[in-house]
């Protein structure tokens, strides 16, 4: 049994998506320094950077950071078929791409999460709020061009890192801008969201009037 420590509209919805497709059990805990009281002491203790998601696997060890969780998740479950295999021609090109999403995308949220945490004042934040939606935006937009995608991201199979994107895609800038920039990867994202099996999920765990946009 897995235990997830995670929260909704947060980078832990992938790896709920990832443990769905897998279906393997999950007791999921809510966790987030921006939920109340009780859920910012458990991310506290779940993670010492107090970040989700975390997850407790089977044997008892701790892991956190999402992409690290994701591909051990798709390596350990090979009959989900979530990620190329290890010699497959696809593999350079999933893991190029989960650490760069990771390292170049997700990391920024640090930052935006809480401006205050790097901004001296007002206009300061103003300016890192505009610069690091800039910086994101310009990622996707990398990202775009050098991927030729199948009916997923690498391939014509989904992959963790396809739950990924449709993930971090959601967060501000948000899904407008993502569509713009990244028309290729939109296609795919799309998909995604329409995965007959992920789709109280990600209603579930997006809840907005908009629908799956997020
Ligand atoms: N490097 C971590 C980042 C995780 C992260 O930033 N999670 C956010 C939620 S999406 C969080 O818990 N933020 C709380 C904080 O750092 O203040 C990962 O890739 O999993």
């Amino acid at each position: 049994m897995y235990t997830l420590y995670g929260y909704k509209r947060s980078g832990s919805v992938a790896v709920e998506a990832a443990l769905t497709l897998i279906g393997a059990p999950y007791r999921l805990i809510d966790a987030a320094l921006w939920g109340d009281a009780e859920a910012q002491n458990r991310a506290r203790a779940a993670n010492p950077l107090a970040q989700v998601p975390a997850l407790i696997t089977p044997s008892g060890e701790l892991m956190t950071e999402s992409a690290a969780i994701l591909i051990w998740l798709a390596d350990s479950h090979p009959e989900a078929a979530l990620s190329p295999t290890l010699d497959a021609t696809e593999r350079p090109a999933f893991l190029r791409w989960m650490a760069y999403v990771a390292a170049e995308i997700y990391a920024l949220y640090w930052v935006r999460d809480d401006l205050s945490r790097l901004a001296a004042d007002e206009a300061h934040q103003a300016m890192i709020d505009q610069r690091t939606r800039e910086r994101i935006s310009f990622c996707w937009r990398m990202m775009d061009t050098q991927i030729t995608p199948g009916r997923f991201l690498v391939g014509e199979t989904l992959s963790v890192l396809d739950l990924y994107v449709a993930v971090v895609s959601r967060w501000k800038p948000g899904r407008a801008r993502f569509y713009e920039e990244a028309p290729k990867l939109a296609e795919v994202v799309r998909r995604v969201d329409d995965h007959p099996r992920l789709t109280e999920l990600w209603s579930g765990r997006f809840p907005t009037a908009d629908g799956h946009e997020g």
